[in-house]
């Protein structure tokens, strides 16, 4: 694996998917292969788990660690290129291009993982994926991704590893899981990224009938075509529900009309009458999420939730693919 930006860049993600239940196994058995490389970790907006996983993974790797919160610790990043002929010029409040600033740091390390948010203004702009381009371009290193504006990759790696894992336990795999992802309710426009990628991740598996794949959400929260590929949508979130094994939670914000909060219907909210009409199904949101907002305490705090299993799959998630790299590019 070069760099880690899409699932286009993995070549077999079931042995990917094994990679990461072996680290979980056995987390310190590649301690060796990180030896004296240099992970930068740099986030260009907050950060929980991604942060702290990334960390943790690279440290079982045997790795060393840099993180940055870029714009806060660092100067602010311009990011575009001379537009039509017209040169970008720097008299704006962006101190340092980006391409000085990816070059130095992929000087400094070996692997080079990033974090830039949509900024849910200018469509094009964000589904240009202009700052995982540009790092690409100008770090000569690895890039991965630690969620851009249309992505958030290493999530849908490790919710693949938890439905596995779920999946193992659950019936030995005598008829495909029913997997369902569900928009939910919130005040704040949020990036389509974690749908974007859960879909992109699931398709090839429903494609391939490993499993049965439905996305549900109110009009007007279409994802983009690309994305949402050929799983089914169905609007009536009952129906969607029924017969479920695993409900993903997750608000995102319309791509249609770009950004908008179209409703904040309540009813949306996942709540145990809800979790009644699947098939004792497990509740999955990538977090953080808020509380009786999106879901209720009662199915977040019950044993159907594997939201703290699925964060916990993170720090897997993250090994497999950073193996992945350090085998492919440096040994
Ligand atoms: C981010 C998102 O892409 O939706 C990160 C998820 C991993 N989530 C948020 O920004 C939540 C912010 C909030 O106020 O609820």
């Amino acid at each position: 694996m070069q760099h880690f930006i899409s699932p286009a860049d993995v070549t077999d993600v079931h042995a990917l998917i094994q990679q990461g239940l072996a680290a979980k196994a056995n987390p310190f058995a590649d301690n060796h292969l990180g030896k004296n490389k240099t992970i930068g970790l740099l986030f260009f907006n907050s950060s929980l788990r991604t942060r702290l996983s990334t960390q943790k993974a690279a440290q079982n790797l045997g790795m060393n660690v840099m993180v940055m919160n870029v714009g806060q610790d660092s100067w602010g990043l311009e990011m575009e290129e001379a537009i039509e002929g017209h040169p970008v010029i720097m008299n704006g409040d962006k101190a340092e291009h980006v391409k000085e600033a990816a070059a130095v740091m992929g000087r400094y390390c070996d692997i080079i993982g990033i974090r830039a948010f949509a900024e849910l203004k200018d469509r094009d702009k964000d589904y240009r994926e202009l700052v995982m381009a540009q790092f690409q371009r100008y770090a000569g290193r690895p890039i991965i991704n630690l969620e851009s504006a249309t992505r958030h990759p290493l999530q849908s790696l490790a919710d693949c590893i938890t439905i596995t894992e779920a999946n193992q336990v659950a019936k030995s795999g005598a008829t495909p899981a029913k997997v369902v992802l569900t928009w939910l309710p919130h005040f704040k426009a949020l990036p389509q990224a974690v749908a974007n990628s859960f879909c992109e991740w699931m398709n090839p598996l429903a494609n391939a009938g490993e499993i049965e794949f439905v996305v549900t959400h109110p009009p007007g929260y279409e994802l983009a075509p690309q994305y949402v590929g050929n799983a089914r949508v169905e609007y009536d979130q009952n129906k969607a529900f029924e017969g479920a094994d695993f409900v993903y939670g997750k608000n995102w914000s319309s791509y249609a009309h770009y950004g908008q909060v179209l409703t904040q219907d309540p009813s949306w909210m996942v709540t145990m009458d809800k979790m009644r009409l699947t098939n004792d199904g497990k509740f999955m949101h990538c977090l953080p999420v808020r509380r009786n907002v999106k879901v209720a305490d009662e199915v977040l705090d019950s044993p159907q939730s594997l939201v703290i299993e699925q964060a916990a799959n993170r720090e897997w998630s993250a090994q497999a693919v950073l193996r992945e790299i350090l085998v492919t590019r440096f040994s």
